[in-house]
């Protein structure tokens, strides 16, 4: 076998390896990393069309505050058991009485997407 060949078969099993990480990398992304450690309450900006931090942790019985700030940018909260109004401005709270993990969206923004945690203390 050639040296051109096994050089062949290595630059090969480097983009295998580049293919199968980045489905890994753009995960973590999307959690920014490890889960937040739970506070009482926690408070999630929406701006730039994102929620921001993505993903938040609360105790059992916290409170999570979504704050607009966003320009005109319209845009709302939606998880299975809470909604807000599609606004550009303003304030929405939830309060979460049972542990568990809460995805949300805003239904107008498809990329739009956000969790929170809810642990026992
Ligand atoms: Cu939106």
């Amino acid at each position: 076998l050639s040296r051109r060949f096994r050089s062949a078969c290595t630059a090969l099993a480097v983009a295998v390896a580049l293919v199968v990480a980045l489905p890994g990398c753009g995960g973590g992304d999307d959690d920014g990393g490890a889960a937040p450690a739970a506070s009482e309450n926690a408070r999630v900006e929406l701006r730039e069309i994102t929620f921001i931090p993505s993903t938040v942790a609360v105790f059992t019985g916290g409170t999570v505050t979504w704050v607009w700030n966003d320009g005109n940018t319209r845009h709302n909260v939606v998880g299975d058991d809470f909604e807000s109004d599609l606004v550009a401005e303003g304030t929405f709270r939830h309060t979460f009485d049972a542990p568990g993990t809460y995805d949300y969206v805003c239904t107008i923004h498809p990329s739009m997407k956000g969790k929170v945690v809810v642990t026992d203390r």
